[in-house]
């Protein structure tokens, strides 16, 4: 019998870094603080249904959204890592309307900014459906004390790292610092996650959208051309292609990723820009996409390169194998120029 060695996520960003002898370990040691929060929240999550934490907390998040007392938790446990850790000077997060900048004993030290959406999809909660959290990583560029705004709105193609978590049928951590992207299972048992998708890439057949179909009326026509698109009868380009939409934008992206699809959030007539954030949803998945030899984009710009001009702004959402997004891209370029200037 044959045993395959057990990498542990420790062990391999450790040996990342050896690679790069000027690396002090500092985003090592970030990445670590990520994935202790993450086993807390994994824990309450997988502990919510036993213990009466669920439900709403009272208290909207600057969106106007109710907040479900699981992302105050999570909110609150990442902060509390970041803070901890002394590499991060400030974070931008969906639950809170400013930044947070760290003005304590570290931020002299701290390199580091995040943005980050502590849990994503938290709709699903209730309905025991996977959700996610999921953060960018830039690097600062004011020069010294608490983090300011200015290091926040950066574009996504200044991303020093970024990943997700999926608290699914098993919790998993996914990350990319631009050297393709692996993904780690935490092993409960041991509190520990391993490596267990290494060099994650887009496979060659994708057949799955992924889109809220019932927001169809609103669509811009390019996206309705899609869906037709999509669902037409030819075997040579694998059509029709299967639906899948859970809701959760890195459920949604985390199996496109493995099993091949697109996931779509269109800006609507009531709402051109879409629902999803650029910094802390949009940039850190588009990231990874690239990373895994795919492409994102809001129908006519590369998502990395859109400029942030505020800290929570919208922006659609075509991510997955260049092909399908570039057919997305052609059909809104012909039938709906008009977003372009959204
Ligand atoms: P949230 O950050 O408030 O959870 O909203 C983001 C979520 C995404 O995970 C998901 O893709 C999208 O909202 C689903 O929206 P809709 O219900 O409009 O399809
Ligand atoms: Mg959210």
């Amino acid at each position: 019998m044959t045993t395959r060695r057990i990498k542990t996520l420790t062990q391999f960003i450790v040996e990342r870094q050896s690679q790069y002898p000027q690396a002090k370990g500092a985003l090592t040691r970030l990445l670590n603080d990520l994935a202790t929060a993450a086993k807390i929240v994994n824990r309450e999550i997988n502990a919510a249904g036993l213990v009466d934490i669920l439900g709403y907390e009272g208290t909207d998040n600057i969106q106007g959204e109710s907040q479900k007392k699981l992302d105050v938790y999570a909110n609150e446990r990442f902060i509390e890592a970041l803070k901890g850790g002394g590499e991060c000077c400030a974070i931008a997060s969906e639950e809170n309307e400013k930044i947070i900048s760290f003005q304590n004993e570290f931020s002299e030290r701290g390199k580091y900014v995040i943005a980050i959406d502590p849990l994503d999809g938290s709709s699903n909660i209730e309905a025991n459906v996977s959700i996610g959290t999921v953060f960018s990583i830039y690097r600062r560029i004011s020069e010294a004390g608490g983090g300011t705004l200015e290091d926040l709105l950066q574009p996504g193609v200044n991303l020093v790292a970024a990943g997700y978590i999926i608290y699914g049928s098993s919790t998993m951590l996914v990350y990319s610092t631009g050297k393709g992207v692996n993904g780690f299972t935490l092993d409960p048992s041991v509190g520990i996650f391993c490596l267990s998708h290494p060099d994650m890439r887009y496979p060659e057949n994708s057949q799955i959208y992924s889109i809220n179909e019932g927001n169809y009326i609103y669509f811009p026509e390019g996206i309705k051309q899609y869906i037709k698109y999509c669902q037409e009868d030819d075997s040579s380009t694998l059509r029709p292609y299967t639906s899948r939409y859970i809701g959760s934008m890195v459920a949604d992206f985390h199996r496109n990723l493995i099993k091949g699809g697109i996931f779509l959030y269109p800006g609507t007539t009531k709402h051109p820009k879409g629902k999803l954030r650029l910094l802390y949803e949009n940039n850190p998945v588009a990231f990874l996409a690239e990373q895994a030899g795919g492409k994102s984009s809001d129908g006519f710009r590369r998502t990395l390169e859109i400029e942030p001009k505020t800290l929570h702004q919208r922006s659609p959402l075509y991510i997955g194998p260049k092909a399908m997004v570039e057919k997305v891209e052609a059909l809104m370029r012909e039938f709906s120029p008009e977003f372009e200037k959204q």
